[in-house]
């Protein structure tokens, strides 16, 4: 499924900084997108969505700006066979841009998006990351979500940069191995955990963080365990983590794992899960309207919102 040329396109903030390491990581190119300058420093490949005279544009506004730059964004994507999207919807740019990208990058090549979800009590975030993550997801071959709020749930003790850091080097784990193998199409749950000495422990807590996301966990069909750190444990200690991992996912032969050589900090071990989402997740609660009406009756969904410029002459309404 995946054809080179590869190219990394970072949204907003954490999804630059995040692509520029997967770029590095499986030595690829990588576009940085962003309404922020500071985003796109030392980058020679970017676009920078200017949003005129808005010191503090919302989502909506955010996207009519991009979406005035198609022209550019296509010729940018040109030529890719494919492209991973990674944005934080938790973001303005990342929830405004995202689904505008993916969109474009899908009528020409394959596409594979990261969607970074918010936090629980970012209440005014919640929505727009819901919607956005609906559109990024038909536009995108295969999306792959962390969700930061089941990942406080189940470390309620780390600050909320400690989460971060933990969730973010996951995502560049992943995505620097998933250039080596295929996803699964449509949507994939990352989850992750803390480093820890004992393997099994990590690899609990993972599972336990994707039961947060999936209502019915018997929809499973396929998981990939990646274990970081996992070329220095002994073969008989993998063996057990394999067994206890089809335990969980009782699927016959539905149960992978890759190994990664990539060292931990602590030199304990980082169990990371992708396991193909079933039809129903949390996020769909996300957008309560998205539950009630089904995708076809919708009038105005092929054109996502966004709050365009309109310069009305009202003096001469007078
Ligand atoms: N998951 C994650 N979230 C982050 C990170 N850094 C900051 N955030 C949070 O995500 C929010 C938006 O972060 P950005 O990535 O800058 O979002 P953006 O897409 O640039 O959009 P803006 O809201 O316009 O900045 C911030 O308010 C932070 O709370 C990170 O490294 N990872
Ligand atoms: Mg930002």
């Amino acid at each position: 499924m995946i054809k080179n040329p590869l190219l990394v396109v970072g949204i907003g903030g954490a999804g630059s900084r995040l692509a520029k390491k997967v770029s590095e990581a499986i030595d690829c190119e990588c576009l940085l997108m962003s309404n922020d300058k500071r985003d796109l420093a030392d980058s020679n490949n970017s676009i920078l969505v200017n949003s005129g005279k808005w010191v503090n544009p919302s989502a909506y506004k955010l996207r009519s700006f991009a979406s005035a730059k198609q022209e550019q964004i296509r010729a940018k994507l040109e030529g890719f066979g494919t492209v991973l999207v990674i944005a934080n919807l938790a973001g303005r740019a990342g929830a405004a841009m995202a689904p505008l990208v993916c969109g474009i990058a899908g009528k020409t090549s394959t596409v594979i998006s990261f969607a970074i979800m918010p936090f629980g009590f970012e209440k005014d975030r919640v929505f727009s990351a819901g919607v956005s993550l609906r559109r990024m997801r038909e536009a995108s071959h295969s999306t792959v979500v962390m969700d930061n709020d089941a990942f406080l749930d189940n470390n309620p003790d780390l600050s909320k940069e400690e989460c971060y850091s933990l969730t973010n080097s996951a995502i560049v784990e992943v995505a620097s191995s998933i250039a080596s193998r295929s996803v699964r199409p449509d949507m994939n749950i990352l989850s992750t955990s803390k480093a820890s000495a004992d393997s099994q422990a990590s690899l609990r807590d993972s599972v336990s963080m994707l039961y947060q996301d999936i209502t019915d966990a018997d929809a499973i069909r396929r998981t990939v365990v990646y274990v970081m750190g996992g070329e220095k444990l002994p073969i008989s200690q993998l063996n057990q983590l394999i067994g206890y991992a089809q335990g969980i996912f009782k699927e016959e032969g539905a149960t992978e794992v890759a190994m990664s050589s990539l060292a931990v900090a602590d030199g304990g071990v980082r169990v990371h899960v992708v396991a193909s989402a079933p039809q129903k997740t949390r996020f769909d609660a996300y957008d309560p309207l998205g539950e009630i009406f089904s995708a076809d009756s919708h009038l105005d969904w092929d054109e996502p919102d966004s709050a365009p410029d309109l310069e009305l002459a009202i003096p001469l309404l007078e």
